[in-house]
């Protein structure tokens, strides 16, 4: 059975126009809780109410109107579904009424109501002036009224038609709802009750969260067990999407939580001091502009002062769309898409607000600059778009779907899955595996890794002319540091495998390498070669070549080296090589003997080679090791690798 609707309403407006009044008049409990507010007949923090119409849930949060309980006022207008923006019509639009307007507008509200309270106190023709400067107010920011009632807390007027506003808007199918199943739930007031301990209450953000569950309390990161819930002391065992929700935490003492903390999924969020965003809207806060400013950052339930840092010089007082960097001065949670205000640092006007494009990011520096199409892909990308780029912008680090989702702001880890791996077929990403694990990669690092090694590699060799290659056990060694050393050698063959270099033999080379030697090597070996032919199975070892001098003793046995892997000479054992024509006629003849039927002792292919008994024991084992051959007793009989005839 579908749950019942549930609305979460916000009031906003100017000090003493009636807001207060008008929760306590549409649900018979008076929001101004605090004995100072009575004293006062102000409100100073947020005030929550609930109305039951029809099959509908209202949760009301009442928001204090003066400028300087703002900080409140942004805490509980984040998470409201649908504003109700009061004007008295004795007074119009004053500062503060355009002040909720624009942060509503700059936290993502959608929906307002405009309400025109004291009605009881001007005539029908002075409110149409007003009801017509504030639809203008609430249009230019964004926020076109869907309704506008007039009303008074004295006569009742109007009362029930906002009833009526709001149930619609409550059954509205097409509300929007967040699309992400995590659970994320702000706090914005903190108890105790006798006997049961600490209750935390908000508006949840999205997601749903049960009974005996286990939630992190950020931004300490604690794991906390939710003992039980309720919605306007109604015990519930479960709850998801938005309401106002009050969760009885096991074990964790008072101190411990405050407003500006968050409960969630584990593993969902994590904490941050640094964060890639964009600015819809940014007024200087003095007369200078600056790249760099210093302010205060409202975020979900909490606040925290931050360095803003603008990707360019501001054109104007007032920037519009810039994308910047927040430095905050002490870790908060964020998370994707997250709407944020900004005030300036002494609390005292709102410059503008704007939406996290990446939670956690890197500070910008002169080495590693911030990428503008990272940032509006970011901003304006589609889901996918938005994957790719966490995955560019974490380069090796392989982060699990689940953080991938959270900073991409996708629904959760199975939609990452889904889009990774379409990724992956379109071969944006490349994926890098070991028997247990994969680490997918932006194919763009993987191509200019491959640059890169390609320069290396042949800066390598022509130091090292002599040199054939890297041996390939060598080969995963060159890979970055940056890369987690379990898929180094994946990532190593990964290169082989596409043919980003060659494989020559053991030896890993650049495409097209023509290992040519400078003269005097090419004359040494050839020399080299020679007396090793000349010497067919008794060859000199390297201390017994002509061509060896004291000075060129290092620079024959490299010459060694490229021959071996050339195939030009075959290494038998330590300081033990035959020229290759000699050893395809060692096993010519080995083969043609045995394949007539005759065994043969190591006598008898010693005499059959014209060898010695130095030289014919490793040359046997040799023939052994390749499968030519196979020892049987003190015989060598038909290997099974022998080449047939
Ligand atoms: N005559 C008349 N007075 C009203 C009406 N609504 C509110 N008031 C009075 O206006 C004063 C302010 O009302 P509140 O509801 O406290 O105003 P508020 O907007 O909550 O003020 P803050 O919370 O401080 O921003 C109180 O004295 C109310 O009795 C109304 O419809 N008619
Ligand atoms: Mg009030």
């Amino acid at each position: 059975m579908p749950e019942d609707p549930i609305l979460v309403v916000g009031t906003a407006g100017h000090i003493d126009h009636g807001k207060s009044r008008l929760v306590f008049a549409l649900t018979g409990t008076d929001p101004d809780r605090l004995p100072e507010e009575q004293a006062r007949g102000m409100t100073i923090d947020l005030g929550f109410a609930h109305l039951r119409c029809d099959d509908c849930e209202l949760s009301f949060v009442d928001v204090p109107g003066h400028e300087r309980f703002i900080r409140n006022m942004v805490a509980g207008a984040t998470g409201v579904d649908v504003a109700l923006l009061v004007v008295a019509a004795d007074d119009s639009v004053m500062p503060q009424t355009r002040e909720h307007a624009e942060v509503l507008s700059l936290l993502g509200v959608e929906r307002c109501v405009l309400v025109l309270t004291k009605m009881d106190l001007v005539d029908e023709e002075w409110a149409d002036q007003v009801e017509e400067e504030a639809r203008g107010l609430l249009t230019a920011a964004g926020l076109p009224p869907l309704a506008c009632v007039r009303t008074s807390a004295e006569t009742g007027r109007g009362l029930d038609e906002i009833r009526r506003v709001l149930v619609s808007i409550a059954r509205d199918p097409k509300r929007p709802r967040a699309p992400y199943r995590w659970f994320r739930l702000p706090i914005d007031r903190v108890f105790v009750v006798a006997g049961r301990g600490t209750v935390a209450t908000g508006s949840v953000a999205h997601g749903a969260v049960r009974r005996d569950e286990e939630l992190e309390l950020w931004p300490a990161g604690k794991r906390v067990r939710v003992r039980d819930m309720q919605m306007h002391h109604d015990e519930r065992a479960t709850a998801s999407g938005r309401m106002r929700l009050g969760l009885n935490l096991a074990a964790v003492p008072t101190d411990e939580v405050r407003r500006g903390c968050e409960l969630a999924t584990p593993d969902y969020l994590r904490p941050t001091r640094c964060l890639d965003v964009w600015l819809a809207a940014l007024r200087m806060p003095g007369k200078v502009r600056r790249q760099t400013l210093r302010l205060r950052l409202h975020i979900a339930t909490s606040d925290v002062l931050a360095e803003l840092r603008l990707l360019s010089e501001p054109a104007a007082e007032t920037c519009r769309g810039v994308f910047g960097q927040l430095k905050v001065a002490e870790p908060i949670v964020a998370a994707w898409g997250q709407h944020f205000i900004v005030r300036d640092e002494s609390a005292t006007r709102t410059l503008g607000g704007g939406r996290v494009l990446r939670p956690a990011a890197r500070r910008w520096t002169a080495r590693r600059p911030p990428s503008e199409a990272g940032l509006r892909a970011l901003l304006e990308g589609s889901p996918r778009e938005r994957l790719e780029e966490v995955i560019r912008d974490s380069a090796w680090q392989g982060l699990a779907e689940a953080r991938l989702a959270a900073e991409a702001g996708l629904a959760d880890a199975d939609e990452a899955a889904r889009l990774s791996r379409s990724l992956l077929d379109k071969g944006i990403l490349c994926q890098l595996e070991t028997a247990s694990q994969r680490l997918p990669v932006h194919a763009s690092h993987v191509t200019s890794l491959g640059a890169d090694l390609d320069r290396r590699l042949r800066a390598f060799l022509e130091a090292n002319p002599r040199v054939p290659g890297v041996p390939r056990s060598e080969w995963p060694g060159w890979m970055p540091r940056a890369c987690p050393e379990r898929f180094r050698p994946a990532l190593a063959d990964w290169f082989i495998a596409q043919q980003a270099v060659l494989l020559n033999g053991e030896r890993v080379v650049p495409l097209g390498h023509q290992d040519a030697l400078a003269p005097a090597d090419q004359a040494l070996y050839e020399q080299m070669l020679q007396e090793l032919d000349a010497g067919a199975f008794q060859p000199p070892d390297t201390a017994a070549l002509r061509c060896r001098t004291p000075r060129n003793d290092k620079r024959l046995r490299e010459l060694i080296d490229l021959a071996v892997a050339r195939g030009q000479l075959i290494r038998i054992a330590d300081g033990l090589w035959l020229h290759a024509r000699r050893w395809e006629e060692a096993v010519e003849r080995v083969n043609s003997t045995l394949r007539s039927g005759t065994r043969l002792t190591v006598a008898d292919i010693r005499t059959l080679l014209g060898s010695s008994r130095k030289f014919v024991v490793p040359i046997v084992e040799r023939l052994d090791a390749a499968g030519v051959t196979r020892r049987v007793g003190d015989y060598r009989e038909l290997g099974p690798k022998a080449p047939r005839p």
